[in-house]
């Protein structure tokens, strides 16, 4: 039996006032999918919900006085609960893996009082379908820009009202104005920024050297993976892609010369043959795994994000293991990533997520957060609390000629979406 009373809670004075102007999304009023114990009619006027869906066959035969009184102590302690939880006391934030300081939550919880329920995923396909699906419960969320477009243009976010955000002048104005364009968010009335980086391809030197040997290192990393003479040699230490269509067709056009973010149907299906020659020399399709992989030495080259590779590359540092990891922006270039920080637009904790703003975007909250997960921040007063390892990591500070080899991320269309998704998926089984 399971009965929960975390995220059904009553709405905040934005949220109501959110629903009242959008009748079109359901309210936490909805109970239609609660459907789980509706002949105990008196109980659905609570906010909360209990099942018994383990127990169908037993309650047929034996729903015995002792199972009913566990069952109705349960949901009456359930929603005793709810109405006298303060809800104002909860946070409930969905973030990357792997992506936020070791105390940062800690110190928000013991500062404000408020309790952080942190969940994490590790793609942005996985976030907009919880986000479309609706009733996430989620009152902070970090979509990367050209995700949050598609879910501005669909209503899923709600409009800030920054003066909330008292720390809203720390902020990285050029990061601002990136996630204007990139975000479709021109006012920057929606998305603020969370951290940033890039996609590229990581690897573990020598262990690369010695599987190509006597090929010697390609002059673009890309090389390793869309040459077959290359990625054939690198089979047996391992290759890893990141489990998303997006990346891997971005990445995939852009090696055959082509916009990062084509629609037509002919640029996918030669982004497709070319993938299909790297597949078999595929071993992992994940988007979190391969930083301990290269860490620890089981795994060669793999596709994935520049802060996760300076991860893996500390990781190793301190596990004195002598593997040495390494991920450059290839000669030809690669694509930069932005996340962003917004708010659900069903989120039941509005107030809160302003205070989680507020405390994100100070400069020590910031070097917390960036000397942990080594990917640059918005908060550039931050930067001299890093430490002088963090400061030295590569990709950390870009300069100007780095910059200038990496493209912003932009949003395609959900049809061409759609045809990546389609296409990855026959990439990843193989076909
Ligand atoms: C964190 C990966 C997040 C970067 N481990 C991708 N947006």
């Amino acid at each position: 039996m399971k009965c929960n009373n975390r995220r059904r809670d009553r709405p905040t004075p934005d949220n109501a006032a959110y629903l009242s102007k959008n009748p079109k999304r359901t309210s936490f009023l909805d109970f239609s999918a609660w459907n789980s114990f509706s002949s105990v009619s008196f109980l659905t006027s609570q906010a909360t919900s209990c099942s018994f869906a383990e127990d169908t066959n037993v309650t047929e035969r034996i729903l015995d006085s002792t199972h009913r009184a566990i069952f109705l102590i349960c949901c009456a302690l359930s929603a005793g609960q709810a109405s006298a939880v303060d809800d104002s006391n909860v946070l409930n934030v969905y973030n990357w893996s792997d992506y936020i300081g070791e105390d940062t939550i800690r110190n928000f919880e013991k500062e404000t009082g408020i309790k952080v329920n942190y969940d994490t995923f590790d793609t942005n396909e996985a976030l907009h379908a919880k986000l479309r699906a609706g009733h996430t419960g989620y009152d902070i969320v970090v979509p990367s820009v050209q995700w949050a477009k598609r879910q501005i243009d669909g209503h899923l976010l709600f409009k800030l009202d920054k003066s909330k955000i008292t720390t809203y002048s720390n902020v990285d104005r050029w990061l601002m104005g990136e996630l204007a364009v990139a975000g479709g968010d021109p006012g920057n009335d929606y998305l603020m920024p969370w951290l940033w980086g890039f996609v590229t391809v990581g690897m573990n030197v020598d262990k690369v050297n010695a599987a190509l040997a006597p090929l010697p290192m390609p002059e673009d990393t890309w090389d390793l993976l869309f040459k077959p003479e290359y990625s054939s040699r690198l089979k047996a230490c391992g290759i890893s892609v990141l489990n998303s269509g997006e990346r891997v067709f971005e990445a995939a056009l852009h090696y055959l010369g082509l916009e990062r973010n084509s629609t037509k149907r002919a640029d996918h299906d030669a982004a497709a043959a070319l993938l299909a020659k790297l597949r078999p020399n595929v071993r992992i399709i994940s988007s979190s795994g391969y930083m301990n992989e290269l860490a620890d030495g089981s795994l060669c080259v793999a596709l994935g994000y520049s802060g996760d590779f300076s991860v893996a590359s500390a990781r190793a540092k301190a596990a004195h293991n002598a593997q040495k990891i390494l991920a450059v922006i290839p000669r030809s270039g690669a694509a930069l990533s932005f996340d962003s920080m917004a708010i659900p637009a069903d989120a039941q904790h509005v107030e809160n997520a302003y205070k989680w703003m507020s405390y994100i975007y100070r400069p020590e909250v910031q070097a917390g957060i960036v000397n942990k997960v080594l990917y640059p921040g918005p908060v550039r007063a931050a930067d001299k609390m890093l430490s002088a390892e963090v400061r030295s990591t590569p990709g950390l500070f870009l300069t100007p000629d780095e910059m200038a080899r990496l493209e912003p991320p932009r949003a395609v269309p959900d049809e061409t979406l759609r045809m990546r998704t389609r296409l990855f998926t026959a990439f990843k089984s193989g076909q």
